[in-house]
């Protein structure tokens, strides 16, 4: 019997590449969310992967956009850097459709020596696109689409065989490091993004204040729903109300589907101006 192996992989690459998708379809489970929008991710979330003879500790990051100069773009910077660096093998994941860019090859920097496999992404809608692009010539390359799967066992296989040998760091049913309650505010925080659409404020958050697992059956969830201006506040509530009720009972199915139990979910919205720039507040959402 060949030796057990396990290690780190990032998941690096631009904005919607596709990285949260990979990451769900291949622990299983929506650890991390995932939405049409840029820069859904904001910091790096861990997707714990068991196979007979093999743990991958998947590291989920943020997209970065170059010269991005928002409050949360240098902590996403760090914590892209620190997945990088951690890493025994790190993923650069190229969206097919949009190819190689300037941006890419800041990544392919950041990585320096750790063994790097580059992927193609989202093939189901990029058959005929160029790959893999000469920048990346002589590297490991794969083509994938997370959404249908197709590609998806080849690439796990070969990122296994890449792994150090070495005994599991987590019991293989933990799937992520993450509690509950922060799956929950992503989940809230995912079904705010597909609700506001195009005029998603860039500063909404979300706070979970009480996560009550008391009653056998049940989960009760009171968070809010933090937007950073006072103007946005009728975004998120919507006429008589109607916006911030879609956005909880979408988010509701979700963490049911999630936690495998009754979810009674209260959302409130709330006003924080400068939120984004205060590092102990950004840390206490879980965002770095
Ligand atoms: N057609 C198709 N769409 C995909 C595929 N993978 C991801 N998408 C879509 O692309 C969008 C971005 O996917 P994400 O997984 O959130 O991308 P990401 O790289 O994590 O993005 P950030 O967190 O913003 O950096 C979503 O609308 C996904 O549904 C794929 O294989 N095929
Ligand atoms: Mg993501």
């Amino acid at each position: 019997m060949s030796a057990h192996r396990s290690g780190v992989v990032a998941l690096l690459g631009l904005p919607n590449a596709g990285k949260s998708t990979l990451l769900n379809r291949w622990v299983g489970e929506r650890l991390a969310i995932v939405t049409p929008k840029p820069q859904t991710t904001r910091s790096r979330i861990l997707g714990i992967l068991s196979q007979p003879g093999a743990q991958a500790l998947l590291l989920d990051t943020p997209g970065l956009v170059r010269g991005g100069r928002g409050p949360l773009d240098e902590p996403m910077r760090k914590a892209v850097a620190a997945a990088a660096q951690d890493a025994d093998v790190a993923l650069l994941l190229v969206d097919l459709g949009r190819g190689w860019r300037e941006a890419h090859a800041e990544l392919v920097e950041l990585v320096g020596t750790t063994p790097l496999v580059a992927v193609g992404t989202q093939l189901d809608r990029n058959r005929d696109a160029p790959w893999p692009p000469p920048e990346l010539a002589g590297r490991p390359n794969f083509r994938i689409s997370a959404r249908t799967g197709e590609g998806c066992d080849a690439l796990l296989a070969d990122v296994l065989a890449r792994l150090p040998e070495g005994p599991p760091f987590y019991p293989e049913d933990q799937l992520t490091d993450r509690p509950l309650r922060f799956l929950a505010a992503e989940l809230v925080r995912e079904s705010a993004f597909r609700g506001l659409g195009d005029e998603l404020p860039y500063g909404v958050a979300v706070e979970v204040l009480e996560y009550d697992e008391s009653r056998a059956g049940l989960v009760r969830i009171r968070a809010n729903l933090i937007v950073a201006r006072e103007s946005h506040k009728g975004m998120v509530v919507g006429a008589g109300g109607s916006k911030i009720k879609e956005i909880g009972t979408r988010a509701r199915q979700a963490i049911e589907e999630l936690v495998g139990e009754k979810v009674h979910l209260e959302l409130w919205v709330k006003v924080e101006p400068g939120w984004m720039k205060q590092r102990k507040r950004r840390e206490a959402l879980g965002y770095v």
